[in-house]
């Protein structure tokens, strides 16, 4: 394996992006911020661009990164150090997503949902012997997690899920299937979420060497490509006592990890916008036709000025929410907005950036299409467009869509 990564990252171009700070948001950033993500975006530089396209191209995971991204903390930056986290701040968590997100969604997928989607509800809801026992060996690496909400009949309405436990001596039998679970065929845990006999939600921690699981792979995605992706099937799975969250009842359950794992992605949407208008403007001044460069006509301008006005636009609104979230003041409503708007800006960034490069712009010799393709994913997982636009509805009428 070491071998092929190695292969691949000689025959390849190096990344050439550089920052844009239009309105010098650094200032407004710790210098701990600044270390984060500068040594963040030379890993990704280093360790993901030269590959990223060659994976994306054959559909395959990089898992190698996994050590990696635990080695750079990306794996529950703002979780306590003592449960396997980075111990720092929120705004250290969006601009480490944002970097991950500029090399591939992929990646930062695989951060999100081992740091804010296992992690996170190991931490938040699980009892200390579940943190001392899981949660060290997800922050370095040892284990990767899956979180197992969506099913092949409820995907925007997780509330009527089916997959199911009922009590028995020492613990509960699962059974029930997960649908779209990002990293399930190589997760060594699973937290999952099934209603009890009174109808709950609960979550609980199950083991992939239990009898009864197994985690098919799905084939054929055209989007997140370097991102593996499957299912979860439970037969009769024996979960114990000891590996149910022992608390928390309900959907606000998993809806707040999604809450966590929406803000990463809402800095992560910045990174890929950025790439993309980065290649967009490098390749807008060195690219001629009719005498010039393409740079100095006029649409191309209009283009490019479009692009990092809402670029910019989109850094203020996630520099806010990034601090009423160091405060505990970002409400899910906030940061439906934000997922929504800077997904979207950056979908649109590249569908621009994509015409900017002409017939290039098809091609892997460019990030664009990899990036485009993944963002139409982002679009839709974590709450689609729509559904957080009825989030936004219903906390601006105080009217429920959903009802
Ligand atoms: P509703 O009655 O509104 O709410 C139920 C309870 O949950 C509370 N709540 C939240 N709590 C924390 N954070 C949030 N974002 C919350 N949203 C709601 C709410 O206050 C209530 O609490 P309580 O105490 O009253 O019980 O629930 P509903 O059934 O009407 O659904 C509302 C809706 C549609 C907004 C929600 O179900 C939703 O967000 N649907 C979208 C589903 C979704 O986002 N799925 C994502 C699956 S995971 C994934 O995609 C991972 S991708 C991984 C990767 O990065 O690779
Ligand atoms: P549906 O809910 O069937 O929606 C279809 C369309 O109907 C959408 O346009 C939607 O906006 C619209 N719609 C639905 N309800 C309404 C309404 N009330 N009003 C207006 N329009 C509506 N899930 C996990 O649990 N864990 C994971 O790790 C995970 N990873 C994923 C990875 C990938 C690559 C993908 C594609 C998905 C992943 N998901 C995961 C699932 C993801 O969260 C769901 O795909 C998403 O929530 C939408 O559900 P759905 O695909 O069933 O679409």
């Amino acid at each position: 394996m070491n071998n092929v990564v190695e292969t691949i990252k000689k025959s390849v171009k190096t990344d050439r992006f550089e920052h844009h700070d239009y309105y010098l948001m650094d200032e407004l950033l710790s210098e701990d911020h600044l270390l984060a993500r500068d040594a963040v975006r030379d890993w990704v530089k280093r360790e993901v661009s030269p590959i990223i396209e060659d994976y994306a191209n054959r559909a395959e995971c990089p898992h190698h990164l996994f050590k990696g991204l635990a080695e750079i903390g990306a794996f529950g930056p703002s979780l306590p150090v003592e449960y396997g986290g980075g111990g720092m701040d929120e705004m250290a968590y969006g601009v480490i997503m944002q970097e991950l997100e500029r090399g591939d969604s992929g990646v930062r997928s695989m951060a999100s949902v081992q740091g804010s989607l296992v992690m996170y509800p190991i931490y938040r809801f699980g009892s200390e012997a579940q943190r001392m026992k899981y949660l060290p060996k997800l922050g370095s690496g040892e284990y990767i997690g899956c979180f197992g909400l969506t099913e092949p009949d409820h995907g925007s309405n997780p509330g009527g899920m089916v997959t199911n436990i009922k009590k028995v001596d020492g613990g509960y039998v699962l059974n029930g299937a997960k649908m779209w679970i990002t990293n399930s065929p190589v997760a060594d845990i699973a937290v999952v979420w099934a209603k009890d006999e009174d109808g709950k939600i609960r979550g609980m921690i199950v083991e992939k060497d239990w009898e009864g699981y197994s985690a098919p792979e799905i084939h054929g995605k055209w989007s997140l490509r370097a991102s593996i992706t499957g299912e979860l099937v439970f037969e009769n799975v024996f979960v114990p006592e000891e590996n149910v969250f022992p608390e928390i009842k309900g959907l606000k359950g998993p809806l707040s990890c999604l809450s966590k794992a929406r803000y990463g992605i809402a800095w992560g949407a910045i990174g890929a916008a950025l790439d993309c208008y980065d290649s967009a403007l490098r390749y807008s001044k060195e690219r001629e036709q009719f005498g010039k460069p393409i740079g100095q006509f006029q649409l191309t301008q209009k283009k490019l000025a479009e692009m990092i006005t809402e670029i910019t636009k989109a850094q203020l609104l996630i520099w806010r929410l990034g601090s009423l979230a160091n405060e505990g003041r970002a409400t899910p409503a906030q940061i439906s907005m934000a997922k929504r708007n800077n997904v979207n800006m950056a979908l649109e960034i590249a569908r621009e950036a994509r015409q900017i490069h002409g017939g290039m712009g098809i091609t892997n010799e460019y990030p664009i299409m990899r990036h485009m393709m993944n963002l139409e994913t982002v679009l839709t997982y974590e709450g689609t467009h729509d559904i957080h636009l009825l989030i936004t509805g219903m906390d601006v009428t105080g009217l429920n869509a959903f009802k």
